[in-house]
């Protein structure tokens, strides 16, 4: 096994393990209290060429070391979309009052976002990984937004990409009205909050319960089961 990919391994174990507990929070809130403040769950290790950039940007050797983990705290990084803005403080609240993690740092970019228009809660922890030889402590960063935040987020950084962070002015100066408008839409959205919940209990209810068209094939005899689309999570 190489160097990088035994430095590598316990974050992609805390990945997985990460994304089955934050998971399992979304399952429990929407079974407990219909609405789950969280929509979905992702999660990666950065991959190589990235940690080479960042080491590069932040001056530090491009090698497997402690001063890499210290200095990179997203090697493994998880993101956690919602719905509407109130229910990113109750996941950082929740993810607060956990035992398995501690929280080592929070950065509000929502009350105020970067100078480029990135909006996201950004939260640090240490998770303890178990291996063979004994428990290691490894750091890794939620990050916790909208999915409108999320839509401009992947948006900008393919667009920073493309122009290796130097943006021509007027995509610049777009991109910061866009990011204005996704807020906008999430303030909208939240104004409605109440009206667009009970349309979603009413349409998960609805799709979980067989229609009277389904039934009469059934009747019929068109298919030994009434179609009955299991629910996506
Ligand atoms: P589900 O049904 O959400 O539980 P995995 O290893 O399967 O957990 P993977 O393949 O590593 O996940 O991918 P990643 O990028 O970590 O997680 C992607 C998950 O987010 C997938 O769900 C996607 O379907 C889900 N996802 C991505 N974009 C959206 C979106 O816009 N809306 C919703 N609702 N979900 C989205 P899972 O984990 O495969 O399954
Ligand atoms: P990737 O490809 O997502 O992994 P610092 O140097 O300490 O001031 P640092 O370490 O960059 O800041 O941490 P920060 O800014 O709190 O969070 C870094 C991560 O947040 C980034 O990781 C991005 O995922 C996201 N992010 C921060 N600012 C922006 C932004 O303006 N646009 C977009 N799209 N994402 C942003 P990486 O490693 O830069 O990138």
């Amino acid at each position: 096994m190489g160097q990088w990919e035994r430095f590598l391994e316990p974050y992609k174990q805390a990945v997985d393990e990460l994304k089955i507990k934050l998971k399992g929070m979304r399952n429990q809130f929407a079974r407990e209290i219909e609405h789950s403040p969280i929509e979905f769950v992702t999660g990666r290790v950065k991959p190589i060429p990235s940690i080479y950039d960042k080491s590069l940007e932040k001056g530090i050797p491009f090698e497997p070391s402690e001063a890499l983990a210290k200095e990179l705290p997203d090697i493994a990084g998880l993101r956690i979309m919602c719905q509407f803005v109130d229910d990113i403080g109750t996941v950082v609240e929740n993810i607060r009052l956990r035992n398995d993690m501690r929280v080592v740092e929070e950065r509000d970019y929502i009350s105020k976002n970067k100078p480029s228009g990135y909006r996201s809660y950004h939260m640090i922890i240490e998770y303890p990984v178990q291996t063979i030889h004994g428990e290691i402590g490894i750091l890794a960063e939620i990050q916790i937004r909208t999915l409108a935040m999320n839509f401009w987020a992947s948006i900008e950084h393919s667009l920073n990409y493309k122009y290796k962070g130097v943006f021509p002015k007027e995509i610049k100066a777009r991109l910061q009205r866009a990011a204005e408008a996704a807020f906008s839409l999430d303030e909208e959205m939240s104004k409605i909050r109440d009206e667009i919940q009970e349309a979603q209990r009413y349409f998960s209810e609805y799709r979980g319960e067989p229609r009277d068209d389904m039934r009469k094939t059934e009747e019929g005899g068109g298919g030994d089961e009434i179609f009955n689309p299991v629910e996506r999570g």
